[in-house]
């Protein structure tokens, strides 16, 4: 028997074989997202229209795309339906450019147009290159007994209302003092939602080891937006503690948390709309006799196919060794629940972002945090100890099987590293690196 035929007979068995070693993926639970259209002019007499293309949707999917002056009827910009881009540059005309234009787009398949999508309305007048949506603040101060002027610092992102497009939390932050912090959410059209207090814990904003109650120092953020129940509505989650309070847009309670002390630490997950706290959980921390916790937020699908919330939490013995605990918690059929904890007491190998990816090709996802990885299930992947304190994880390539996580480093690594799951590489460092923490 020739060897080719020896082949063809065995193939359909080594097929077999690999499928049953292969891992089989499930289909993930995703954000149920609109076409997100936005528009900016580009120069004078230019409009940038750009729109998305969603992973589920069909590989045929075409779109028409339309422009409304003024509250006019629509008119469609494009002859034939648009296959090979999801943008267009539209050119208005003067008269248009000095109106209020919205644009909205509608996907086409079989030469039939399906649901048109949610407009987006250019600004009269809008200023040429403006690449971002401008957002009025309900107010210049959200804490009248505070004279330190408020900022934004972060903002996170989530459907809140369910219309398909992302509505917008962002933090209230006094740029000097120690006065309190808030929380503000708003619909995509700037309409206020309602407004967290952090209370009285959250007046300490130091970095290493801020109020048990702050949000937004250093790199914690403490919050973070995701629709956890996959129904539609994006939630959010705060690490909470006592003297945290909610009010709606007419200023009325919608939540308040109360502890026996100013230490407790919890998990909150709030209504993305009303502000009404859905769920709460205790804070593990394993190294209490240093402090409270604060934390980095991430989304993880540690079962690879619904999300999990993630809270990265540290604090500092004095000026000595950080302490760090991984916590990872599931909002399912309205109870917030544990899934994994791990404490850590190695030192270094930790950085100022995390990032998470199935690094193993098992289709669920693990944290990667510069030096280590942790598996799906909250157990230690592997370690590099020459990998210390360092940036986030730059750019990577995600086509399996392998990873690659590029690492800007602040201290010298001599050699090159290859674990199973990734590969970390270092070429030829020179100097300190960029942010270096004394
Ligand atoms: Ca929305
Ligand atoms: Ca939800
Ligand atoms: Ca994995
Ligand atoms: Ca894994």
């Amino acid at each position: 028997m020739s060897p080719l035929r020896i082949i063809r007979l065995l193939a359909p068995l080594l097929l077999a074989i690999l499928g049953a070693f292969s891992p089989a993926y499930a289909q993930r639970q995703m954000e149920a997202l609109g076409r997100g259209v936005v528009a900016m002019r580009t120069s004078s007499t230019q409009v940038y229209v750009g729109w998305r293309l969603l992973g589920d949707d069909p590989a045929d999917l075409t779109f028409n795309v339309y422009r409304s002056v003024a509250g006019g009827p629509a008119t469609k910009l494009n002859n034939t339906p648009i296959g090979a881009a999801t943008n267009l540059l539209d050119t208005p005309g003067s008269t248009a450019l000095g109106s209020a234009i919205s644009y909205h787009v509608v996907p086409v398949r079989g030469g039939v147009e399906q649901t048109p999508s949610a407009p987006y309305t250019l600004s009269a007048g809008a200023a040429v290159g403006q690449q971002f949506i401008r957002l009025p603040l309900s107010t210049p101060t959200p804490n009248p007994a505070s004279t330190a002027p408020y900022d934004v610092k972060f903002c996170w992102v989530g459907d809140f209302d369910g219309d398909g497009e992302y509505d917008f939390l962002v933090d209230r932050v006094p740029t000097s003092g120690e006065d309190r912090q808030y929380l503000e959410a708003y619909r995509r059209d700037g309409t206020f939602l309602w407004r967290m207090d952090m209370g009285v814990n959250s007046t300490n904003h130091y970095a290493y080891e801020p109020g048990s109650s702050a949000i937004s120092v250093g790199d914690t953020d403490n919050v973070t937006v995701y629709d956890l129940d996959g129904d539609g509505r994006a939630e959010v989650i705060v690490r909470t503690a006592h003297g945290v309070t909610v009010t709606n847009a007419a200023g009325q309670p919608v939540a308040s948390i109360t502890a026996a002390n100013n230490t407790a630490q919890f998990v909150s997950v709030f209504n993305g709309l009303t502000g009404a706290e859905l769920a709460r959980t205790t804070l593990p921390n394993p190294w209490a006799q240093y402090g409270t916790l604060t934390n980095k937020c991430a989304i993880g699908y540690f079962d690879g196919q619904r999300p999990s919330v993630l809270f990265y939490g540290y604090n500092r013995d004095g000026d000595g060794p950080f302490y760090r605990v991984f916590s990872a918690f599931d909002f399912r059929n309205g109870q917030l629940t544990l899934r994994w904890t791990l404490p850590q007491t190695f030192p270094g190998a930790e950085g100022h972002q995390i990032r998470i990816a199935d690094v193993d090709n098992d289709g669920r996802d693990e944290v990667i945090d510069i030096g280590h990885v942790i598996d799906d299930d909250g157990t230690q992947l592997f370690v590099i100890p020459e990998v210390s304190h360092g940036r986030p994880p730059g750019p990577r390539e995600l086509h399996h099987p392998a990873i690659q996580l590029h690492l800007p480093r602040q201290r010298l690594l001599r050699r090159r590293h290859r674990r199973d799951a990734a590969q970390m590489v270092c070429p030829r460092p020179r100097g300190r690196g960029p942010g270096h923490r004394s």
